[in-house]
């Protein structure tokens, strides 16, 4: 028997590998026969996943799913696989999978979820399958069973140390890994590494908590050293992008790693927290520079000291460390990407439109602290953390998640997945147009350094277009501002990643 692992289609073009399969290929390799189809390299994925169905060799067919465009793919071709081969098991896992498992499951074609990490529970799901033997015992697993819901125990994060190492070798078989190697702002030659799972944090907007529960674990500085030296050996790469919800949660494996990358000449990115990093000592932040740590997403969310409060954060970020922290980070020339969250509910329209308000006009004092920092804007979009406070109160106000997997395929959700519209009740089309209109003009007057496209001219001439707009707070209509970003396909790093050619 053999295995299908697919990555829908996540982004147009410059694709990162898809490490969701490849750890996922990690775990059966050597054990399953297995092949890998990513959708951003097929242009019919379907044509291909059907080509190895029809041989009649696979039995299984594993797709990841985050929310967003890739259930583009992963619906219809999961549909069809059921409906053309209904012998065949189908087993959907990542973030999607584990938080909307209810529509997942009730969809009648994925026949389980997994829930977190996979690299104990498919392998022992397959086995499973294969001796026709129950599944309620294996850990991280949510299914349907004489109608109802059936989650397993959640296992402990597994020890990333002692994880199979990833094929990377065998997945050149299928689509060249020198195709995934990118130009980004940060190098000609960047890859995609994952090193942790999880995250300490239990912040109430986050989706990575109903799986992770304020659990993290990260492989050792050295193992990541490694990999990345690999990786610089065979592809020769220049700069990596940690997909870590939380690369720096612990300061002595930072401080290690970047120890062992001096003099390497690899540029680095990563995500972390305010509050963790603030506690980092000024050797440490210079040694992190020298080291090549370029740019640190960071999830700054709001200047409003109550609301932060309300978003749960834990940790100590409050407005005050959000502004010093910016210009402690200009003196080590490493560049802050601050993430916003606006439009969280309030207690009626007026103060809802007044927290926008506070939070704009909090983002260009950060600008003015340093205008280097990168800001990212979202609007805030619940995620199921049933029985969190914020949960309620979004229920309350008459929110509610698609209960049919195919409804998440409109285009209204897609937005709403990509945190760019919202259809939370309480925002009003004018408080959205408001975000929306002052990220163009921040887009304009501040473009992201990641697109490396917009320099010299391009740059002066979008500045000087957008200056009035930004200084006077005239916001409305910036129709100028954004056909210059259509017409040099302006990429904004939240939707598809960092641009790269
Ligand atoms: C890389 C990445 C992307 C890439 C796409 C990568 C790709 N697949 O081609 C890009 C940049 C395009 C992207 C975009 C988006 N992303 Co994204 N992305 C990530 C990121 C940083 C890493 C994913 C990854 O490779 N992880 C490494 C692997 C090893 O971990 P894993 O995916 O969890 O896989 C394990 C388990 O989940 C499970 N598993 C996963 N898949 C499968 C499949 C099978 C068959 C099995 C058995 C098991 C299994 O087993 C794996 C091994 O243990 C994650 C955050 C994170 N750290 O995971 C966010 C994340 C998944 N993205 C997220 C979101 C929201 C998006 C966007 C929708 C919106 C946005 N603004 O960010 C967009 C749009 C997506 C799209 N275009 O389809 C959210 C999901 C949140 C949620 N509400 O569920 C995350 C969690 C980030 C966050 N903290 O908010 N993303
Ligand atoms: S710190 Fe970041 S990854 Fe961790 S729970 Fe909060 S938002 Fe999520």
């Amino acid at each position: 028997m053999s295995v299908i692992l697919f990555n829908p289609r996540s982004a147009n073009y410059k694709h990162r590998i898809p490490n969701s399969i490849l750890q996922v290929g990690a775990s059966i390799y050597g054990k399953h026969d297995f092949v890998f189809v990513d959708g951003n390299l097929e242009e019919d994925p379907w044509k291909k996943i059907k080509s190895y169905l029809d041989t009649g060799k696979y039995k299984y067919f594993g797709s990841t799913v985050m929310p967003g465009p890739q259930l583009k793919q992963a619906i219809p071709i999961s549909k069809k696989v059921r409906e053309e081969f209904p012998e065949v098991k189908v087993v959907w896992g990542g973030y999607f999978a584990s938080n909307q498992y209810k529509p997942v499951l009730d969809s009648g074609y994925v026949d389980v979820a997994i829930n977190g990490p996979g690299d104990t529970a498919f392998p022992s799901l397959l086995e499973a399958f294969e001796a026709n033997s129950d599944i309620g015992t294996i850990r991280n697993l949510i299914y349907k069973k004489d109608g109802e819901y059936v989650k397993t125990v959640v296992e402990t994060l597994p020890n990333m140390d002692e994880l199979p190492p990833l094929p990377y070798e065998f997945m050149d078989k299928f689509y060249p890994i020198k195709n995934y190697v990118a130009r980004t702002f940060m190098g000609d030659k960047t890859f995609a590494y994952h090193s942790s799972f999880g995250c300490p944090f239990t912040c109430s907007f986050c989706a990575v908590v109903p799986i992770y529960n304020a659990r993290w674990k990260g492989k050792s500085a050295s193992l990541i050293f490694e990999d990345v030296m690999y990786l610089k050996d065979k592809l020769n790469i220049n700069a990596v992008e940690f997909h870590d919800n939380n690369f720096f949660t612990s300061q002595k494996r930072v401080v290690e790693f970047s120890n062992l990358m001096l003099g390497q000449g690899i540029q680095w990115w990563g995500e972390g927290r305010i509050d963790t990093i603030d506690k980092y000592s000024d050797e440490n932040l210079a040694l992190m520079r020298e080291a090549g740590c370029r740019m640190i997403f960071l999830g700054a969310e709001t200047g409003n000291d109550e609301v932060l409060k309300q978003m749960d954060k834990g940790g100590d970020q409050s407005a005050e460390q959000i502004l010093r922290f910016a210009a402690r980070m200009k003196k080590f020339d490493i560049v802050p990407e601050y993430s916003f969250v606006l439009g969280m509910p309030g207690k009626n329209e007026k103060e809802v439109m007044k927290q926008i308000d506070f939070d704009i006009d909090f983002i260009k004092q950060v600008k003015n602290v340093n205008p280097d920092t990168e800001i990212i804007i979202y609007l805030y979009s619940p995620v199921p953390s049933e029985g969190s406070e914020l949960y309620e109160a979004i229920t309350k106000a008459g929110f509610k998640f698609p209960t049919e997997l195919e409804d998440w395929l409109n285009p209204a959700w897609e937005n709403f997945d990509l945190r760019k519209n919202p259809l939370t009740p309480w925002l009003t089309p004018a408080m959205v147009d408001k975000v929306k209109n002052f990220e163009t003009v921040l887009n304009g007057y501040y473009p992201t350094q990641s697109d490396f496209r917009i320099r010299g001219w391009k740059k002066d001439l979008l500045r000087s277009v957008s200056k009035w707009r930004y200084q006077t707070n005239s916001y409305i209509m910036p129709y100028e501002i954004k056909v210059l970003h259509k017409v040099w396909k302006y990429r904004q790093p939240e939707i598809e990643g960092f641009y790269s050619e």
